[in-house]
C-alpha cells in the first residue's frame, strides 16, 4: 500500500455566520489543524441567496429551506478548503452530527451548539459533493499547494 495514497483528498468546510459572530473560527480551524490536516484555502465571504440556493440546491424542497438560506446569507461567512486523508468523512466526524443534540460532546456541535438552525459550520458529505462545493466557492487561482513539513511525522 502507497503510504502517502489518498493524502491529496480535500473538503469543503464553512463557520456559519453564527459561528463567525460567536469567535469561533480560531477553535473550528484548531481542531482540524491538531488533527493534521492541511489548510489550502480560506477566506471571508458574505454569500449572495443565489449562491446559497446552489450550495443546498438538494435541499430546495425542504420546508426549512428558505430559513436556511436567509441564515447562511445573513452575515459573514469562514469559507476554507481542508486537504488530507479521508478528510471529507474525518471532517464530518470533526464537526458532529447534523442535529446538535444528536452530535456527541467532543465534536464542534456537540461543544458548541444547541439549535439545528444555529448549527455553526458546514462540511461536505462526500468526496463528489466536496469537489462541486469547492468549485462553487473558491476560484482554482485561491487553492495554494505547500508541502507540510509535519508531513512525514503525520503520514
Ligand atoms: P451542513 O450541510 O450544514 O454541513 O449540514 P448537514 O449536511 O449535516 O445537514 P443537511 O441535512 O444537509 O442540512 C443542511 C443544514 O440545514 C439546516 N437544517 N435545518 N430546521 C431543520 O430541521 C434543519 N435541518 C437541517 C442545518 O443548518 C444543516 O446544517
Amino acid at each position: 500500500l502507497d503510504k502517502m495514497g489518498g493524502i491529496n483528498e480535500q473538503t469543503f468546510i464553512a463557520v456559519k455566520p453564527d459561528g463567525v459572530q460567536r469567535g469561533l473560527i480560531g477553535p473550528i480551524i484548531s481542531r482540524f489543524e491538531n488533527r493534521g490536516f492541511k489548510l489550502v484555502a480560506i477566506k471571508m465571504v458574505v454569500a449572495s441567496k443565489e449562491h446559497l440556493e446552489k450550495h443546498y440546491s438538494d435541499l430546495s424542497d425542504k420546508p426549512f429551506f428558505g430559513g436556511l438560506v436567509s441564515y447562511m446569507a445573513s452575515g459573514a461567512i469562514c469559507a476554507m478548503v481542508w486537504e488530507g486523508r479521508d478528510v471529507v468523512k474525518t471532517g464530518r466526524a470533526i464537526l458532529g452530527a447534523t442535529k446538535p443534540s444528536e452530535s456527541s460532546p467532543g465534536t464542534i456541535r456537540g461543544d458548541y451548539c444547541i439549535d439545528v438552525g444555529r448549527n455553526v459550520c458546514h462540511g461536505s458529505d462526500a468526496v463528489e459533493s466536496a469537489q462541486k462545493e469547492i468549485a462553487l466557492w473558491f476560484d482554482k487561482s485561491e487553492i495554494t499547494s505547500w508541502k507540510s513539513a509535519q508531513q512525514s511525522w503525520i503520514y
